[in-house]
């Protein structure tokens, strides 16, 4: 490929596969007739036939559009990416079906734009941020971040986005204010889980999630409205999500409508399906086993086939615990799992 590289991501999907991945494609191809040169290997109308999460060749539609960035501090540049192929077809996305390759398919059609979010609360100037304001109102920042989900797997993605604190500040909190409540949009006729308790896993919906305020204010605590250089597909939130990374993924929540500043602890969606298994605080911890499962390790979703992913240790607090374990001096991460 002679693309200049200025990004790790800029590299040909043929750079980060594997010998053996690739010699695969080239054999599915031929069995299908196409030739292999004739096809860019990593454009979408050759992402369905190699899918190794579904066995369908549905094409989403990408509507993204290319952000620029800044440089931040928070970001890690050591951290290997995992594949953008990956990171937008394998997802938890229960309003679009509860199989990892369903949301990329049955959200192709989501409507983000126009789309509304609401701060309000016990803040002192509520406001409303429409699409456009996502993208202009704060300096966006690119920040690779690690992904732990409680499921046991783990991905490092290149967010795109900025602090929830500039939002929160910009709110003007009073000082009532303890905890933030967030929600998802509640549209049963795009969200086809909204509308089947079987097809979205049972969840009374919307999705609801909620920190307290110093967490909220951390800032690491990132709103994130893009991925891999480009807006965030809807599979990943589009058009903003959250992404709290020293916490289970299932706080990072998607597709955001309304952002409440509130006195008492909010109720969220997973611990009221099962307050046994899914706390409100939900740090990544690998001392605390889910009541399932041992949470001392993970598959990390890299390059390559995802049943041959490598397992690596989980670290305390998903490796941020030099700036977040101060946040929970004193607590009992036992009982407050
Ligand atoms: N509204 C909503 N937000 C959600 C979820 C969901 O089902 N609905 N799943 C959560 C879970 S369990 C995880 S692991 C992450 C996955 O984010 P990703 O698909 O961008 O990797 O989104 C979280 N946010
Ligand atoms: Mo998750």
């Amino acid at each position: 490929m002679l693309i200049k590289r200025t990004n790790k991501w800029d590299l040909s999907e043929n750079d980060v596969t594997p010998e053996s991945i690739y010699h695969q494609r080239r054999d599915i191809l031929k069995k299908l007739g196409i030739a292999a040169a004739s096809l860019p290997l990593a454009s979408n109308a050759t992402a369905g036939i190699f899918d190794v999460f579904s066995n369908n060749d549905q094409k989403t539609i990408d509507n993204r559009r290319p952000l620029s960035t800044i440089k931040s501090p928070l970001s890690d540049p050591n951290l290997s990416l995992t594949p953008e192929n990956k990171i937008t077809q394998y997802n938890n996305f229960y309003e679009f079906g509860t199989d990892k390759s369903s949301p990329a398919i049955r959200a192709e059609n989501f409507v983000t734009d126009p789309w509304q979010v609401k701060i309000d609360g016990l803040v002192n100037k509520p406001l409303t941020l429409n699409y456009d304001d996502l993208f202009s109102l704060f300096p966006l920042e690119e920040r690779i971040y690690r992904l732990r989900c409680v499921e046991a797997w783990s991905m490092n993605v290149p967010w795109i986005g900025f602090s929830l604190s500039d939002i929160i500040k910009r709110a003007d909190p009073t000082s009532r204010a303890k905890y933030v409540a967030f929600q998802t949009l509640y549209d049963p006729k795009q969200m086809p889980g909204q509308a089947s308790r079987s097809l979205g896993g049972g969840i009374d919906y919307p999705y609801v999630e909620g920190l307290r305020l110093d967490e909220a204010l951390h800032p690491l605590t990132l709103l994130s409205v893009g991925l891999y250089g480009k807006t965030l597909p809807p599979q990943n939130g589009a058009p903003i999500r959250l992404v709290v990374p020293w916490k289970y993924g299932f706080k990072s929540i998607k597709s955001i409508v309304r952002i409440t500043l509130t006195d008492k602890q909010p109720p969220t969606t997973w611990n009221m399906l099962a307050s046994d298994e899914y706390g409100f605080y939900a740090n990544v911890n690998p001392t605390v086993d889910h009541p399932r499962w041992s949470q001392a390790s993970e598959r990390f979703i890299g390059e390559g086939n995802i049943f041959s992913s490598r397992r690596q240790p989980t670290t305390m607090f998903n490796g941020y615990a030099d700036a977040v374990a101060s946040l929970y001096k004193g607590m009992d991460l036992k009982r407050n799992y």
